[in-house]
Parts: structure tokens; sequence; C-alpha cells
């Protein structure tokens, strides 16, 4: 019997998001100086071509692996060894050689260094599963060391921590949370005691993200010190003595996460760890601050990447995919759905991005102090706003695929499970508004956001984008009344409302910046695109 042949649906390919994607290219264009953006694009492309090519096609391969605890040896040692899958070996591998954390400490070019850096980390997470994790706590604590002043910590950690050559590099761990609470890190219980001439730990550490790590930067209470975070001291440990032996942890297990699962996530117990005070004997809450404010920045670059990738992934397949007598990227609704995705993924591209810039221009010392201010107050809102974006593309990118973006051997439920971490690691969308509320205390009036909205107004001069960028400078001057007087007026109002006025600021400045990308496109690419980008992004992306 002849049965007639089965249907069969063309899988969607991400194709190479530096060649394939003008977004990123184009923002780079106008941010770095013309030398500069020729030096850059060689890497650029074949970090491009590596993410839609051989990572892309290990990754799909790697789907049912995940890293594994071996708890013993054969022969009855504890070793607490954590395997993790090939794609993260070969993860290591590359973002060694390639620099992803390196290029920010190289600084080959200056204050721009940080975009080259940050623009090969979004090229290569979302084809690695979140091996950007380890490589951002790595690069936080390198930050975090070298604004210590701690000498022999820098000499001896920072060089494997911006290695190239992978058998001297290092990923450092970031090991904040306990079971008293990730948020409210001033309740942490682990103990340090300084006996012997050293300081050891103790304590239950919860979530300790990249356990596999050489060293880990943790925060502990030095007996005899007050409660809270000011009574909590930063420590640095390497996680193996010379013999390759455990230093002091036993690893309990990994935990069964909805999510990031090639990431080994343990549960951990400090026994006499032995570790190294970084700075002072208090104020370790403070003292780990770069790490998260860096951290908090790999977060929002990650979060536009996977929406990038998941526009990348439903347009691919639009093209492909036949229904209802032709291809879905020809049908009006469905065009209208992947404008709305692109359009978020460029709002949070073109936030995390200005962040970055930001952060290169602080940490090489150009920066005016109203720059310095913006990148304080920017950090918290652009990690909260992109990651909520993040989980709300996945899942409307998911549905463009039908019931295929439901079944787990496509790979596609993936990016969900994935994103949904955004929000929660690195401080919840809460803990970042209460922060945000932090930084304008820091910066009474907050000026810098207005400051920011109104010259990316004053950019544009096509009569649409200028009404967008009008009503986004309304915008965040609208919030920043509702707060000065809420401010006023005392009483729990300020903090109830310190999340929409957050995401309010977030989503505005992502217009006030599109608007001004579209601008420059006009002007010096006669590229339109961008324009349509922007207004969609202005009015809205829900249906
Ligand atoms: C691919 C994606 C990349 C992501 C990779 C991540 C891997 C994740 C592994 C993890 O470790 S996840 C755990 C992350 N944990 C957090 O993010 C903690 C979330 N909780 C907070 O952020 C709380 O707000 C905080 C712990 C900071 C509250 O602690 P405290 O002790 O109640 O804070 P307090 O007293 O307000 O601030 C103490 C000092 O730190 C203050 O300075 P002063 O002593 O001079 O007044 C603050 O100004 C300063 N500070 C706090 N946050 C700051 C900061 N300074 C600069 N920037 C900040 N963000």
């Amino acid at each position: 019997m002849n049965l007639p042949r089965s249907f069969r649906q063309e899988p969607p390919r991400p194709g190479n998001p530096w060649a394939d994607d003008p977004l990123l290219r184009s923002l780079l264009a106008r941010a770095l100086p013309p030398e500069t953006l020729v030096e850059v694009e060689g890497e650029l492309a074949e970090m491009g071509a590596l993410a839609g090519g051989e990572l892309y096609e290990l990754q799909l391969a790697d789907l049912p692996n995940e890293p594994r605890l071996v708890s013993w040896s054969p022969w009855g040692e504890r070793i607490d060894h954590i395997e993790v899958t090939a794609l993260w070996r070969r993860a290591e591998e590359l973002a060694a050689r390639r620099g992803v954390v390196a290029t920010a400490y190289e600084a080959r070019h200056g204050a721009f260094s940080r975009l080259h850096q940050f623009a090969l980390a979004h090229l290569f997470v979302p084809s690695t599963d979140f091996y950007g994790c380890p490589l951002a706590m790595t690069d936080g604590a390198a930050r975090t060391l070298l604004a210590s002043g701690n000498q022999r910590l820098i000499e001896r950690a920072v060089p494997h921590l911006i290695s190239r050559d992978p058998a001297a590099f290092w990923t450092s761990g970031q090991w904040m949370t306990e079971a008293t609470g990730g948020s409210d890190v001033g309740t942490t219980r682990t103990l340090a005691r300084f006996e012997d001439g050293g300081w050891r730990l103790w304590g239950h550490k919860w979530f300790t993200s990249a356990v596999a790590s050489q060293m880990a930067l943790t925060l502990a209470r030095p007996e005899g010190n007050g409660r809270g975070g000011k009574g909590l001291a930063l420590f640095y440990l390497e996680t193996r003595d010379q013999a390759g032996r455990p230093n002091g942890i036993t690893v309990h297990r990994l935990k069964d996460k909805l999510g990031t699962r090639k990431l080994p996530t343990a549960e951990l117990t400090l026994d006499g760890a032995r570790a190294e005070l970084v700075g002072a004997t208090t104020d370790g809450v403070k003292a780990i601050a770069p790490m998260l404010n860096v951290t908090r920045t790999w977060n929002a670059v990650t979060a536009s990447a996977l929406l990038c990738r998941a526009h990348a992934l439903a347009a691919d397949y639009a093209r492909r995919r036949v229904a209802f007598g032709g291809y879905l990227i020809d049908k009006a609704l469905h065009r209208n759905t992947l404008a709305g995705l692109e359009a978020e993924a460029a709002g949070a591209l073109h936030l995390a991005f200005r962040v970055v810039e930001l952060l290169g221009r602080v940490e090489v010392g150009v920066a005016s102090a109203e720059e310095t201010a913006l990148l304080r107050l920017l950090t918290p809102i652009a990690k909260l706003t992109t990651a909520k974006q993040a989980v709300a593309g996945a899942s409307e990118a998911l549905e463009c695929f039908g019931g295929a973006g439901y079944v787990e051997d496509t790979g596609l439920p993936t990016l969900l499970r994935d994103a949904q971490v955004l929000p929660i690691w690195e401080g919840t969308t809460d803990v970042l508004a209460l922060d945000t509320l932090r930084a304008i205390a820091e910066y009474p009036g907050a000026t810098p956001l207005v400051l920011e909205a109104r010259r990316r107004r004053d950019e544009v001069k096509e009569e649409t984008l200028a009404r967008a960028a009008q009503a986004a400078l309304d915008s965040v001057e609208g919030a920043l009344r509702w707060l000065e007087a809420t401010a006023k007026s005392g009483g729990d109002t300020l903090e109830a409302g310190a999340r929409r006025f957050a995401l309010t600021v977030g989503r505005a400045l992502e217009v006030s910046l599109a608007t001004s990308h579209a601008q420059w496109a006009l002007d010096h690419r006669q590229d339109p695109h961008p324009l349509a980008v922007a207004l969609r992004l202005a009015a809205g992306t829900e249906p």
C-alpha cells in the first residue's frame, strides 16, 4: 500500500547573528569610531559564524545532556567533581580564546572596549546555554578585585580571570545566596573565623552558580561582627587546594531548576574552607556591589540577546512554513506579530548597550559626573526592564511555532525556561526596583534620566520620530514628578510604586534611544527600517 509521504517541516535556523541581524551592526556603527569598527568587525563576524554554525549544532546535539555531580571517586575519596556537558566544555575554551571577558580588560579600544566585549557576549551567549553566567561572574570578580585594591589577590587571580589561554583561564563563582534569603543578603549566616594565621569559613550556601569554577567571591560574618550587611565581609576563596582536593567544601546536590539546566547550580557547605579577606572586615555588601552591577549588565545584555535569537528563529521559520496557502511571512497578521517581537528586541538592545557604553566610559575614567550618575541609575532599570521583556518575548516566540514551540526536542522550550531566570537572579524585579530608589537617593532628583530623554528628543528631526521621542520624555518627566510628590507625602506609596516607576522609565528610555538611533539610520544610511521599529516600540507591542 502506498502511504502518503509524511508531512515534514523545515526547522528554523538562527543564521549568523552578526551578518544576518542588522540591529547590533548598526548600533555599533553609530556608537564606535569608524576605525574601531573596522578593527572589531572581523572578530564579531567570526563569533557570529561560530554562534550560528558550530555552536548552534552542538547546542542541538547537547540538548538531552545535563551536568552531573560525581561525589565519590571509585576508591572512596570524596571528590565532588562536576562534569559539565560537551557544549559547556567547548564554550569555556572558546570564551577564553575569543576573549569574551578579556576584551574588556585588555582595553585595546579604550572606553569602547566594553562595547566590543559585550557585542561578543551578545553573539556568544544564546548558543552556549547560559555559559554567560560563569563569564558574568568572572567579569564581576575581576572588576571587584581591581576595585578592592588588594594587590596580592589582584596579582593572584585577575591574570587568570582575563586570560585568553584556556589552560590558564579561571572562572569565578559569586556565592551570596543562603537559605535565609537570596534578596536579603544581610541575613547571611556563614561565619568567618581567623585562626592559625588565616581565615576559615563555616556555613551553608543554598544556591551557588557555576560551582565548577576555580574561585569564588563570597560573603561571611567575621566572628563578633554585628548583624546586617554591614557586619559581613567579602572573602576570596579557591575551590580546590594544590592537590585538587576540595577546599573544605562539600557539594550536596545540583539544583533541579526550571531552566538554565546546563548550568550546575549547587547547594554546598563550607566546613572550614580557607579564604582570604578581600578588603575590610565589614561592609561586605558594599564591597561586592561592583560585582552586582557588572553581572546585572550581563543580565540585560543576555536578555536582549535571547530576544534577538527568539526573533531570528521565529522570522526564519516564517519564511519556511506554509499554511493557509502561503508562507507565514506573507501573512499580514503574522508579520505584525514578528514586528512586535523585533521591536521588543530592539528596545532591550538599545537600553542594555547604553549601559554598556556608560560602563566603558566610567571604567576608563573619561565619564562626566552626569554619565557616572546615569550608569548607576540605569543599571537596575535596564536589568529589570529587559528581563521582563525577555520572558514575554520568549513566550511570544514559542507561539510563533505553534505546537512545535511546545515540544522539547525542537529545543525551543529552552528559550522560555531560560528567559525566566533573568527576572529572578541578580535581584528580582522588586529588589531591582528598590535598588532604583537606592540609586535615586544617591543622586537626588535623578536629573540624568531626564537629561538622557531630552538629549535623545533633541537629536530627532523626523516628525513621527519626534512625536515618539517627546512622548518618551513626557513619560520620564511624569514618572519623576510622581516620585518627587510621593516621596514628600511619606508612607508606603513610594515603595509600592517603585516597580511601576522603574518600568515606566525603562520603557520610555528604550523609545528615546530607539528614536535617536532611527534618526541616525535615516541620516547616515538612508535606512527607514529602524524608524518602523522605533515607532512600533513607541506604540506598544501588545496585540
Ligand atoms: C547571563 C546572565 C548573568 C547573570 C549571572 C549571575 C549569576 C548569579 C549568581 C548569584 O549570585 S545570584 C545572587 C545575586 N544576589 C543579588 O543580586 C542580591 C539581591 N539583593 C540586593 O541586591 C539587595 O538590595 C542588597 C543585598 C544589596 C541589600 O543589602 P543591604 O545590606 O540591605 O543593602 P544596603 O544597606 O542598602 O546597602 C549596603 C551598601 O551597599 C550601601 O552603601 P553605604 O554603606 O555606603 O550606604 C549601598 O549604597 C551599597 N549598594 C547596594 N547595592 C548597590 C550598592 N552600591 C552600588 N550599587 C548597588 N547595586
